[in-house]
């Protein structure tokens, strides 16, 4: 059967071009192809599955709007969208991995690096033949990052800086060529520096046991006086500034992002109640079944909406982090909560492997946790209308 029908209750496709639709079908196609039918066993495994790197790469999840003359996409904002969300209909773990390397690997490397550093590191990055990690959170920084105690100091040669600390819950960390980490230097201000596989004590052990995320690689960055050349400072932007910067581009792709696994349950669910016969008639035939279906539908709709309008103020320049913190949180605390009662049109078939919902459910538990948990987007909003600052 058909894995997936993509609900456009209100014909939001007549606000795209014909090359977004082009691109969302090229994504979907693709999903539906190489990634669905390999992804279950992946996350079962607790696997990142690399044979899909340059089937990422070909759809333009690797930089969607990087320059063309970098080796990225040059797309448009909603068009970065519309991949996270047929990226993410297939798995969430998956649209992390291309987020990562877009938004906050070659994000930077474009924004604040230098020339020489676009011209080394792009094209790889675009084509998948280097991966990216990105160190911003810390054991004891999660949502206040600007507390963190990852630092450089001079090495004294005129050349070289000295790096040392230890990042958590890195996402691609295991296997990423290069990292972009946050870290102070001297006087306390924060950099992007860039931190290569194989330079000596620098390491990036795994962590295992997540039930959440499990087709995705997380792990540490640990840094032991890890000796890098200067000219590996990006030298564009510092501050939290310059992290939170690249923080807008994921997390307008997770708001994005998130409606491609709600679609992908609200689909399944769907499906499932028009066939499940209970006391001689469908399931569906059941008012709180149809209760449960059409407030999906509704809050789908509303999430694309958002979504949307987000992807038009971004590409206009326009768009504000607050309003970027809106969508994200809105769109996947919808969902997670879609998941959860399609999991429950399933019955006992919805906890078993043979749908995708139980995993986009677990998934979800990351996602909504990670860019800044729902809390702090609430608290960002809150800030923003009120004119007071919750977090200090
Ligand atoms: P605060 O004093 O508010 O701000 C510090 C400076 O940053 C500026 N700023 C921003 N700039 C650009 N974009 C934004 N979104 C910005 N938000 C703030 C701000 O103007 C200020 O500039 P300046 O020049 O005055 O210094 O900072 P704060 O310490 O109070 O923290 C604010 C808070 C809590 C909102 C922020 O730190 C936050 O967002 N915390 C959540 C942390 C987070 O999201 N971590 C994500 C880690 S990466 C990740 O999860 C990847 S998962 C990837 C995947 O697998 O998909
Ligand atoms: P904490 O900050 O300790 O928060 C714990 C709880 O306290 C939360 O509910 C939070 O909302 C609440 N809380 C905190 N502060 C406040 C407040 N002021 N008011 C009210 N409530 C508050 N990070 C990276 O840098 N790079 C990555 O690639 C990356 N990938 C990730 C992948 C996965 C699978 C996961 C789970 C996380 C990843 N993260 C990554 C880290 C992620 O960004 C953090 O987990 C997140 O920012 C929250 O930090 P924390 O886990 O330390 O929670």
């Amino acid at each position: 059967p058909d894995l997936f029908e993509a609900p456009d209750y209100y014909n939001l496709d007549d606000l795209l071009t014909e090359e977004h639709k082009m691109i969302r079908d090229a994504a979907r196609a693709w999903v539906k192809r190489d990634v669905s039918p390999i992804i279950e066993e992946a996350a079962q495994e607790a696997k990142f599955p690399k044979s899909i790197i340059p089937g990422l790469a070909s759809i333009g999840a690797f930089g969607p709007y990087i320059p063309e003359e970098y080796g990225g996409a040059g797309l448009d904002q909603i068009s970065y969208g519309l991949i996270m969300q047929e990226i993410e209909r297939g798995d969430s773990g998956v649209r992390s991995t291309a987020s990562v390397q877009s938004s906050l690997v070659m994000y930077p490397i474009w924004k604040y690096g230098s020339e020489e550093h676009r011209k080394k590191f792009l094209p790889k990055l675009a084509s998948g033949e280097f991966m990216g990690s990105f160190g911003l959170t810390e054991p004891d920084h999660g949502s206040n990052p600007s507390g963190m105690i990852t630092s450089f100091k001079d090495a004294g040669d005129g050349e070289h800086i000295i790096l040392n600390g230890a990042k958590l819950w890195i996402s691609n960390s295991p296997f990423c060529d290069v990292a972009v980490v946050w870290a102070k230097n001297e006087e306390g201000r924060i950099h992007g520096v860039i931190v290569e596989r194989g330079m000596e004590g620098f390491t990036t052990p795994e962590t295992h046991n997540k039930w959440s995320l499990r087709a995705s690689a997380t792990g540490e960055l640990i840094f032991q006086d890890v000796k890098i050349p200067k000219s590996n400072i990006l030298p564009g932007k510092s501050g939290l500034g310059a992290p939170l910067g690249c923080l807008d581009s994921a997390r307008f792709g997770i708001a994005w992002g998130a409606i491609g696994a709600a679609m992908d349950c609200y689909d399944t669910a769907l499906r499932y109640a028009k066939e499940r016969i209970q006391f001689g008639k469908p399931i569906a035939a059941f008012q709180l079944q149809q209760k449960k279906l059409a407030e999906m539908i509704t809050e789908i709709t509303k999430a694309q909406l958002l979504a949307w309008r987000l992807g038009v103020l971004r590409e206009e320049g326009k768009a504000t982090s607050a309003q970027i913190s809106m969508a994200k949180r809105n769109n996947v605390d919808m969902a997670i909560k879609i998941a959860r009662e399609a999991r429950q049109i399933l019955g006992g078939m919805g906890i078993t492997g043979e749908y995708s919902i139980m995993r986009h459910m677990m998934n979800l538990e990351s996602v909504i946790t990670y860019e800044g948990t729902h809390d702090i987007h609430l608290l960002i909003t809150g800030l923003d209308i009120t004119g007071e600052n919750a977090f200090k």
